[in-house]
């Protein structure tokens, strides 16, 4: 076990109780192949166990809090998360291979969600609707009562900030399901969250299998609502399950998101933010901006200064903290470059560097950027997950925003232009979830609420919208003449 770790991983927690599974499964570290520490692989008892302590956290102290004592909670978490950001930041470059100030981003960003959502808990407020004569009617918000959250590998801190952060904000009591791949700071939260106060089965975590933990959860008929983050085609299974059980679901499943960048642009404020918002992560973001649509006439210039960054950005393991780590696995390098290996009649403008001495067992590929693409190619129109950006040229604004809007997937877009009157319209008309104008937030904006359209999924996380989406809206009309 590696000295990072300062609780056993191999134990989760249900019921305000930390239990060892009947089996474990290995995880490994993306910066070296070795296996780190053995977790959990929760079964179908397990879920179950975890989803009775919630019904019950729900019927006992947790249920009866207030929403001050709730957001108290939830801001003491944010603070002894701030107060332990080094080591929750060395977890996260551990398990998921991001470079170490990436990490340590997210783990302010997770203390972010913790003090936000502290700070709203008493701030969701119902209305007071005129009626007929003699009534007085009001609304409430109230939670759904069990959620489910299956979160994936890429940004497990973040991720939970928003989702967890948010329905236990609301009152519901949480299971949450990480994934195999990264589950490190998942039960370091967990242990923060029980140390500043959480009352037992508020929230539980279990780690396991997707198709075992994960399938069994979102399958269950005491979950009253999922929150999933992950795959288009795991999307597709979790949304049937809902359907059967006829409860909610949140769905954010990625994208292939565009940056478009028009002749007026300042290039040189743009730059940063085309070549970042790629390669951040390794490019293993939800809302990565893969496509680069620039405008015909500064195309050119454009992939040229891309590719002298690319040129400069230097890939190595997490603890070395350069501009990238190694992908999470062996298997996602095998789809990164199955996708790189259909690059055939592309020019490869750019390639970054591998540093000698980076372990031959991780997950090691170079950030990859691609011109001469059209607008159809599986490259512009599949989400790669890894650090591959595709240039396309335009000739117009409408022909820009046909591109912008021709995948299946609609998360976010950039747009880089001086023309207000343009930055407008291409608000309106993008099929984005977030439209960020002269500027990009890959994962950013705690405040933000943030979804997809299309198989992008639905459902709004972050800001206030999701203290929405976690509440249920009862409307009391009551006659007293
Ligand atoms: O995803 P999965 P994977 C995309 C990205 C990537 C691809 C595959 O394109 O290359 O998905 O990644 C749990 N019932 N994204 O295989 O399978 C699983 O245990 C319930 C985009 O990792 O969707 C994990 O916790 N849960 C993305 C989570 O789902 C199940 C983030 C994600 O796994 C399950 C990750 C099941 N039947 C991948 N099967 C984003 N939107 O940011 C798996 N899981």
């Amino acid at each position: 076990m590696t000295d990072a770790l300062w609780f056993d991983p191999s134990e989760m927690l249900i019921g305000g109780r930390w239990l060892r599974a009947a089996e474990t499964l290995p995880l490994g570290n993306p910066s070296t192949g070795k296996t780190i520490a053995q977790i959990p692989r929760g079964q179908a008892r397990d879920i179950d166990s975890a989803v009775a302590a919630a019904h019950q956290a729900l019927s006992g102290d947790w249920g009866r809090m207030s929403a001050l004592e709730r957001g108290r909670i939830l801001t003491r978490i944010g603070q002894m998360v701030l107060e332990r950001v080094d080591e929750l930041a060395e977890l996260e470059a551990l398990d998921v291979g991001k470079p170490l100030k990436q990490a340590r981003a997210d783990a302010v960003a997770l203390a972010r969600y913790c003090e936000f959502y502290g700070g709203a808990a008493d701030k969701v407020h119902g209305e007071t609707i005129p009626y007929l004569e003699g009534y007085t009617v009001y609304t409430l918000r109230q939670p759904h009562g069990v959620t489910g959250h299956i979160v994936p590998w890429n940004y497990p801190m973040q991720i939970i900030g928003r989702s967890v952060g948010a329905a236990l904000t609301m009152g519901n009591a949480c299971v949450l399901k990480p994934a195999e791949e990264a589950c490190l700071t998942a039960l370091a939260f967990a242990r923060i969250a029980v140390d500043a106060g959480l009352p037992d089965g508020a929230l539980n975590v279990v780690p396991g299998l997707g198709a075992e933990a994960g399938a069994t959860l979102t399958a269950h008929p005491g979950i009253h609502h999922i929150s999933f983050t992950g795959s288009v085609a795991t999307g597709r299974l979790v949304q049937k399950s809902a359907g059967d059980n006829v409860v909610p679901v949140t769905l954010e499943l990625g994208g292939k998101s565009p940056q478009l960048v028009f002749d007026d642009a300042d290039v040189d404020a743009a730059l940063p933010f085309l070549v970042n918002a790629g390669i951040q992560n390794a490019g293993q973001t939800c809302s990565a901006a893969s496509r680069i649509l620039v405008h015909r006439a500064i195309h050119d210039d454009v992939v040229a200064r891309m590719a002298e960054r690319y040129s400069a950005l230097r890939v190595g393991a997490a603890m070395d903290d350069l501009d990238m780590g190694p992908l999470i696995s062996a298997r996602q390098k095998e789809i990164v470059e199955s996708f790189l290996a259909r690059a055939d009649g592309l020019t490869i403008a750019a390639h970054g560097e591998i540093v000698p001495g980076t372990d031959p067992d991780g997950s090691y590929v170079r950030p990859t950027l691609l011109s001469g693409v059209t607008p159809d190619h599986s490259l512009a129109q599949q989400e790669i997950f890894g650090p591959v950006q595709v240039v396309i040229p335009f000739e117009s604004e409408a022909e820009a925003v046909q591109i912008a809007n021709g995948t299946d997937y609609g998360l976010v877009a950039g747009v880089w232009t001086r023309d207000g009157a343009r930055q407008m319209r291409l608000a309106r008309d993008l099929r984005a979830g977030q439209v960020f104008i002269n500027n990009y937030g890959a994962g950013g904006g705690v405040e933000l609420p943030f979804g997809g359209i299309g198989k992008s999924g639905h459902g709004r996380e972050k800001g206030f919208e999701a203290l929405y989406g976690f509440s249920q809206l009862k409307t009391v009309a009551a006659h007293h003449g």
